[in-house]
């Protein structure tokens, strides 16, 4: 069987609220082998929708789980395949478990369309199909997947923030409380080293008694902004409290810690922070606590060291690093 490329319908300019609401303007997988069975859904749906025709099953399902559609029609009448095997591949598979599907079946054959039902399919169409009810059933399909979608999107993003430190968008404490424990168990069964590196800015309170809060918060951005472009992908940097900070690196040995934690000291010692959009520049310096992780350690006490070698660092002059 051969794919056949769709008919697309351009979608214009519609106001997002439009497209939320109406049900229209979806972009559709029509899965067919029967050139009269599926022009006569692309007819109905062509000036609403954006349709795709594909007359295999197989084809169907590696483009639904490469594409983000709103809808696959699949036809029951299939010649040489199981449709409904078909259903419930596309409800077994990670990428495309949220598609809704609607099932196409002639009028005898009411047991497959409760079996279709049954895997998840979420509504049927019966032939003779009837125009109206095509564009019907098809909005209200669309427009159930743009809520789900909307509210999949809502909860990462409330989960996003709640883990997030809003002022510098580094990951915050109780991201990083959760997280450590899982790296420390990872490096443990992996006997990897890990290591910690915990930053405080130097007399830090005096910027903000200088130079006002606001300057203080723009340091700790530009700062955050330097934290990052210091650590790896896989390192976890947070803010772990008013100024200070902690970077967790998996499969760091005592050496590369060290040299990220100088790093990390030279790059804000040697470049002033512009404060007061640009009026003032300011020179800031951090202290740097370095802890390797040590067997039974769990994320308190592996932090409490890290804490001590920075009050090390604070004690013999601020500025340096210490572990
Ligand atoms: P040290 O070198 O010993 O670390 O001295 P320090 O002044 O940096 O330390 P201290 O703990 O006395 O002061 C930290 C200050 O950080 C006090 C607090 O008001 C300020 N701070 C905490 N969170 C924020 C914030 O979100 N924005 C600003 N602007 N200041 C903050
Ligand atoms: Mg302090
Ligand atoms: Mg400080
Ligand atoms: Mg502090």
């Amino acid at each position: 069987m051969r794919a056949v490329s769709g008919h697309q319908v351009g979608m214009g300019a519609v106001s997002i609220e439009t497209i939320l609401d109406n049900g229209l303007n979806g972009k559709i997988l029509v899965v067919d082998d029967r050139a009269a069975s599926y022009e006569r859904i692309q007819t109905a749906l062509r000036d609403t929708h954006k349709v795709e025709i594909e007359t295999s099953p197989q084809e169907a399902l590696f483009r639904a789980s490469e594409a983000d559609y709103d809808l696959m029609i699949v036809s029951l009448g299939f010649d040489e395949f199981d449709a409904l095997r078909l259903c419930s591949q596309v409800r077994s598979l990670e990428r495309t478990r949220n598609l809704p599907l609607l099932i196409v079946s002639e009028p005898e054959e009411t047991a497959r369309v409760l079996r279709g039902l049954d895997l998840g399919v979420n509504d049927y169409l019966v032939r003779p199909l009837d125009k109206n009810e095509i564009v019907a059933r098809v909005a209200t399909q669309v427009r159930r997947k743009r809520y789900a979608d909307r509210l999949r999107m809502n909860v990462l993003q409330s989960m996003e923030l709640a883990l997030t430190d809003p002022l510098t968008g580094l990951h915050n404490r109780r991201y990083m409380e959760t997280h450590i424990e899982t790296l420390l168990e990872q490096a443990a069964s992996r006997e990897k080293p890990l290591g910690v590196v915990m930053v405080d800015i130097d007399f830090f309170k005096p910027i903000n008694d200088n130079y006002g809060h606001d300057a203080g918060d723009e340091v700790l951005r530009e700062f955050a902004v330097r934290v990052r472009a210091s650590v790896r992908g896989i390192d976890l940097a947070c803010r772990f409290g008013g100024e200070e900070f902690v970077i967790v690196m998996p499969d760091t040995d005592l050496a590369t810690a060290q040299m990220v934690g100088e790093r990390l000291r030279k790059k804000i010692a040697s470049t002033p922070f512009s404060i007061n959009h640009g009026q003032n520049q300011l020179d800031v310096t951090i202290s740097v606590g370095i802890a390797m992780r040590e067997n039974g350690d769990t994320g308190d006490t592996v932090l409490k060291r890290a804490d001590q070698a920075l009050y090390r660092a604070k004690r013999s002059g601020r500025n340096r690093v210490e572990c």
